[in-house]
């Protein structure tokens, strides 16, 4: 806990140094280094956590990948609630939810004018339901972000694999989706192909489908190999130990298998595409009963979130409702054990507020003084001058402090720079630097998990960069949940 005297403290010691060391006259920000966030991608990232429900004819064929061929009849869930799984979504943390509106069987969860797959033939409502209705307003009323996953991969259209035609359809549908259900914040679209009935490999338009989800839904990303924001390479929810925003999407092939770029991106990449870590809270990622006591234990999920989230990357996280239309028990019980392990582990920075000092500041100015990385405030920074790509800074802790998660933030509107860093303690007795832990990249947000450690300061040390570094937080904590 930092207590008022300790903040007072440490404002009128930073005031004192600031004034000694630092040049009053106005310094010049760095210059932004390209590829660079959107404004889409900078709501994306600060989401950091969202959820993932695939629901559809396969809930009650007990199936992960229908063939197409299954009865409408046969989606028939008996108590469904969509603000049951909106409020379990909302109290778990996350910020947005994404729907299987089409997965690769073709039934529609809403009653599309181009299909007789759908809600519409089900006995569910007597045929007058439509689940992405459901799913949106209650998004609206809990106030999460709301997206959509349409499988192009179709395994009921009877002309998939007859290219333009099936272009025509995918097109209808997505319309549908993008222009009935209010504010569309992500389109999931994924690789999977296959042939028609015609034993024709189907052709996708990409650049006609996200024409028109630019024109439709100016305020979403795209996820796909070749949108906003690409896959990490593996279904688990954990990013390498490297991972740049960056990527190139020109030598990647839709659907084409995991290639090194999706990983770890490209430190030279041309684009700015940050990985999303998609991952299912059970084996399956549609219920399945058999699952019921499979649901991932709180320390599993605490490590994928610290490979995801803590990976520089956003943590999509899938919940399946199940035959009833409810998020089973289990499952919600786990999210919310979850969402309190995040807030416990997170609740006190141990570096807030404390004295900063750094080799070098850019132009000497308090702008972009060290203490910028412990005031709480993402939109500060410690930026060292042009061409500087290698320099530290100590945040000295005042008494012994332990703790067990560094977090680091890079100030990303300026692009991501830094490919190389290291964190030393001073070790009172030996009178010297420690290294503890050495790191690549850190973007947007990086959690290192160290062992307990006990220290009165710790360094950042930058070692290497694409670009002088513009360092928004260092913080401390110690984890109450592992
Ligand atoms: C994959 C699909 O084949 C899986 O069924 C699941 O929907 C996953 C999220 O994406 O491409």
């Amino acid at each position: 806990m930092i207590t008022r005297r300790d903040f007072l403290k440490t404002a009128v010691l930073s005031t004192l140094f600031a004034g000694s060391q630092f040049n009053l006259k106005a310094a010049s920000s760095p210059v932004p280094l390209p590829p660079l966030p959107t404004p889409n991608h900078m709501i994306w990232q600060k989401r950091e956590q969202y959820m993932f429900f695939h629901f559809g004819v396969n809930t009650f064929s007990d199936r992960e990948w229908g063939t197409g061929k299954e009865d409408p009849k046969s989606f028939n869930p008996t108590e469904l609630d969509a603000r049951q799984w909106v409020r379990a979504a909302k109290e778990g943390g996350f910020k947005m939810v994404v729907l299987t509106a089409k997965h690769h069987d073709g039934f529609c969860l809403w009653p599309s004018a181009y299909t007789e797959h759908s809600v519409k033939n089900s006995p569910w409502k007597g045929g007058k339901g439509d689940v992405v209705k459901e799913v949106s307003e209650a998004c609206h009323e809990f106030g999460l972000d709301f997206g959509v996953y349409l499988s192009p991969w179709d395994r009921n259209c009877p002309f998939y694999g007859d290219s333009p035609k099936y272009n025509e359809y995918y097109k209808n549908q997505l319309k549908e989706l993008l222009t009935q259900y209010g504010k569309i914040s992500i389109v999931w679209l994924d690789g999977a192909c296959g042939e028609g009935p015609n034993g024709k490999r189907q052709e996708y338009d990409w650049d006609g489908y996200m024409k028109i989800i630019r024109e439709l839904a100016p305020d979403a990303v795209v996820f796909s190999d070749k949108g906003d924001v690409r896959w990490v390479g593996n279904e688990n929810g954990l990013a390498k130990d490297t991972c740049w925003s960056l990527y190139n999407r020109s030598v990647v092939e839709i659907g084409g298998g995991v290639q090194a770029q999706m990983g770890q991106g490209d430190p030279n990449g041309v684009d700015w595409a940050p990985a999303e870590c998609d991952v299912s809270i059970r084996p399956g990622w549609f219920y399945h009963a058999s699952q019921d006591d499979k649901v991932k234990s709180l320390s599993h999920l605490l490590d994928i979130y610290y490979r995801s989230v803590g990976h520089n990357c956003c943590l999509h996280l899938n919940v399946p409702p199940d035959k009833r239309g409810l998020l089973h028990e289990n499952d919600v019980a786990r999210l919310k054990e979850f969402r309190k392990a995040i807030e416990e582990n997170f609740k006190t920075n141990l570096a807030a507020g404390k004295l900063c000092t750094a080799s070098t500041v850019r132009e000497k100015s308090s702008k972009f003084a060290p203490q910028n990385l412990t005031d709480g405030d993402r939109k500060t920074y410690w930026a060292l001058d042009d061409g500087q790509v290698a320099g530290n800074a100590v945040v000295e802790l005042g008494k012994p402090t332990t703790f067990d998660l560094i977090l680091l933030q890079e100030y990303i509107e300026l692009g991501q720079r830094v490919s190389e860093y290291h964190i030393d303690v001073w070790d009172t007795e030996q009178e010297q630097w420690k290294e503890l832990i050495k790191g690549t990249t850190i973007g947007y947000k990086w959690i290192l998990r160290v062992p307990e450690t006990t220290t009165e300061k710790v360094r950042l040390v930058i070692d290497n960069a694409r670009a002088c570094p513009a360092i928004s937080s260092l913080e401390l904590y110690k984890a109450v949940y592992k």
